[in-house]
């Protein structure tokens, strides 16, 4: 641990440092941003947002350039544990109510042998069609909008829900402010999250993006990944979204 701070703590100094020189930071404009960093600190769910929202991703790539399975993505901060348990196939619950469109999400778990893994718990969860959270913004009890499969025996999964929409960062609070001060919006394409895991495997978290929609290329959090971009296909009449995952061994 004091190895770890050493190497990575004097590194960190060092590089803002560098950054503080070269754009001749004046002392006024350090205590700015120590207010603006104790402000944050002192909302509730404002820190946890804004690293989430600059730095979660850089986790992620770390972890991918390690592994050789499906590719890791960005958690967000509104995973809940205790989702409705569902088995291999069934509905995520939703809410009728407004504009939604009917999707499917299925596919296969497999190991880096390409073998099907049975037993993986896979926690699915997403915006409503108002772009909101279950269990965490008004309204939405949290058994909406998430729901926990379990593999098959041949590694299959197979979920109904409805079609997440773009997710808007709060804009006024100060990870919102900060972006915009940096010329970008606080937007996120529509995404599924998911998270896998079964002993022996190594926890996966991720999300899938869809082809061609909005925010796709300016994602607020910069955490699109060509290979989580997918296209809808037509099968019987629904709209599919195909997510496969091989999952690294722990
Ligand atoms: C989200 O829904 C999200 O996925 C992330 C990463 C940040 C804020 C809200
Ligand atoms: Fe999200």
């Amino acid at each position: 641990m004091i190895e770890r701070s050493k190497t990575v703590m004097n590194d960190l100094v060092a590089a803002i440092r560098n950054v503080m020189l070269k754009h001749e930071i004046t002392n006024e404009e350090l205590r700015f941003a120590v207010k603006y960093l104790k402000e944050t600190a002192n909302t509730e769910f404002e820190l946890e947002l804004m690293m989430e929202n600059f730095f979660e991703i850089t986790t992620a790539h770390v972890t991918n350039n390690k592994n050789s399975g499906s590719a890791s993505n960005i958690a967000g901060p509104f995973f809940l544990e205790d989702a409705p348990d569902i088995g291999s196939e069934g509905e995520i619950k939703t809410l009728e109510e407004g504009e939604h469109l009917p999707i499917v999400i299925r596919g296969q778990i497999k190991d880096l042998a390409g073998k099907p893994i049975s037993g993986v718990k896979l926690d699915v969860w997403h915006s409503t069609p108002r772009g909101t959270y279950s269990g965490v913004h008004e309204g939405i009890p949290s058994e909406y909008y998430r729901a926990k499969l379990t593999t098959d025996e041949m590694g299959y999964y197979k979920v109904r829900t409805t079609k997440p929409v773009p997710y808007q960062i709060p804009d006024n609070g100060n990870t919102g402010r900060l972006l915009k001060s940096m010329g970008r919006h606080a937007w996120r394409p529509a995404h599924v999250h998911f998270k896998a895991h079964k002993p022996g495997l190594q926890e996966h978290i991720t999300q899938v993006y869809f082809n061609g929609e909005d925010y796709v290329d300016s994602d607020c959090c910069e955490a699109v990944i060509d290979e989580l971009v997918i296209p809808f296909v037509e099968e019987n009449g629904e709209q599919v979204i195909i997510k496969n995952f091989v999952l690294d061994a722990a």
